[in-house]
């Protein structure tokens, strides 16, 4: 585990630090980079684990003027100022700059493993105490929800306020126009669709916001018999199917900018508008994040009327993958079940129900932010396996 050094030598006029591990193998340290990241009390701050050191004052032609192993687990720089710095062995094994170093670093970071799953999802369940009250039950889960998409979280209590418990466990809830956390109901003049006895067809929430909610979840608390059941679809497994059976659709979704608005009132007035990718993909042309709700796709439509039908004709496309029976999967929750998901990633949506005059289906909806929920991650798997 703990590497030692064997040698270490300035290369390229002083530009390169060159470090030769016990086994033979090697790093190479760009010298600006080094000076940058000095760990000495003036240059970096411990207590806030950051960085001091001001960008004016770093020279970025730095050269070392001497480098010495200190013992097999040091480094030491003298720079032409004489200012001198101290790199450990196992700080710097980290950051090595090859290949293999990095992707393996990235791995560690952001856990970009993914399962795409389809009709045969095998839907992960965790107890909700498990995950309340065991810090190995709550790492499964999130890794579970970042590599999966979904987990659904069994035995909560069937009344309100179990989301805001889930939330402090995990950090904090996202708050949006629709309140901490938002009751699924049907109601009297509905501010959204989604409170109504309607079917929702595939979508992810809140497209309109510039930065949609990562995570949703949602505590069924009370069920109605007849009708509605969900349904789940993994976006990111029928975005990869669109772009091999049909790349000019992809092209076409992952190109344009759709229109979205959501006025109404609810915690707040609103009036909000933004544009959005359907599927937004990253520099390589990966999908990262589904932004599609039929409901909220504005009627204003920015763009020249001749690609307009082109566009329809490419969602419908896509639409088709997503109910297709190999890709969706239907379930029905019950009282005490609380689904997680990915709302970057999963697609849901729910068949209608007979509406009366009584309240005959009730889910609690909250919203996590992923930069929350990995915060998490990390320090639950620091715990779980004791690293660090
Ligand atoms: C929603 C939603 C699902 C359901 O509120 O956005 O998708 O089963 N609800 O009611
Ligand atoms: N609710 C469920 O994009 C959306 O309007 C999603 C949001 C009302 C909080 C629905
Ligand atoms: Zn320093
Ligand atoms: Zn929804």
């Amino acid at each position: 585990m703990n590497p030692g050094i064997q040698k270490v030598e300035a290369l390229d006029a002083g530009h390169f630090v060159r470090v030769e591990w016990e086994d033979g193998s090697e790093s190479r340290y760009p010298c600006v980079w080094l000076r940058d990241n000095c760990q000495c009390p003036h240059c970096f701050l411990r207590s806030a684990r950051a960085r001091r050191l001001v960008f004016e004052d770093l020279d970025v032609n730095i050269v070392v003027k001497e480098v010495a192993l200190a013992d097999r687990k040091k480094i030491s720089i003298t720079w032409p100022d004489e200012h001198a710095s101290e790199y450990e062995a196992e700080w710097l094994k980290k950051r090595c700059f090859s290949e293999e170093a990095r992707a393996e670093m990235r791995e560690d970071l952001f856990l970009p493993e993914r399962q795409y799953w389809g009709s045969d999802l095998q839907l992960p369940k965790i107890p909700f105490e498990e995950v309340m009250y065991n810090d190995e039950s709550a790492y499964k889960w999130l890794c579970t929800l970042k590599k999966v998409g979904i987990v659904l979280l069994t035995g909560a209590a069937a009344r309100q306020g179990e989301l805001v418990k889930l939330g402090h466990r995990i950090g904090f809830l996202r708050l949006t126009f629709y309140g901490p956390t938002w009751q699924v109901q049907d109601k009297a003049d509905a501010n959204n669709v989604a409170y109504t006895t309607g079917k929702l067809c595939f979508h992810t929430d809140y497209p309109v916001l510039q930065h949609p909610p990562g995570v949703q979840l949602l505590h069924c608390i009370k069920q109605t018999a007849a009708g509605g059941e969900s349904e789940v679809v993994d976006g990111f497994n029928v975005s990869n199917e669109l772009k091999k059976q049909n790349p000019q659709a992809y092209q076409i979704l992952s190109s344009t900018a759709v229109d979205y608005t959501d006025v109404g009132v609810d915690y707040c007035d609103f009036a909000v508008q933004n544009k959005q990718r359907i599927i937004d993909v990253d520099s390589r042309g990966q999908a990262v994040r589904i932004n599609y709700n039929n409901a909220t796709r504005d009627t204003v439509f920015d763009i020249p009327a001749e690609k307009v039908r082109p566009f329809y004709t490419a969602l419908k496309e896509f639409n088709d993958l997503l109910n297709s029976t190999e890709h969706k999967f239907t379930y029905k929750l019950k009282p005490g079940d609380i689904v997680t998901f990915d709302n970057w990633r999963v697609l849901h949506g729910r068949q209608s129900y007979p509406s009366g005059s009584e309240v005959t289906r009730h889910l609690e909806g909250a919203y996590a932010d992923w930069d929350v929920v990995m915060s998490r991650l990390r320090l639950l798997r620091k715990r779980v396996l004791n690293r660090d």
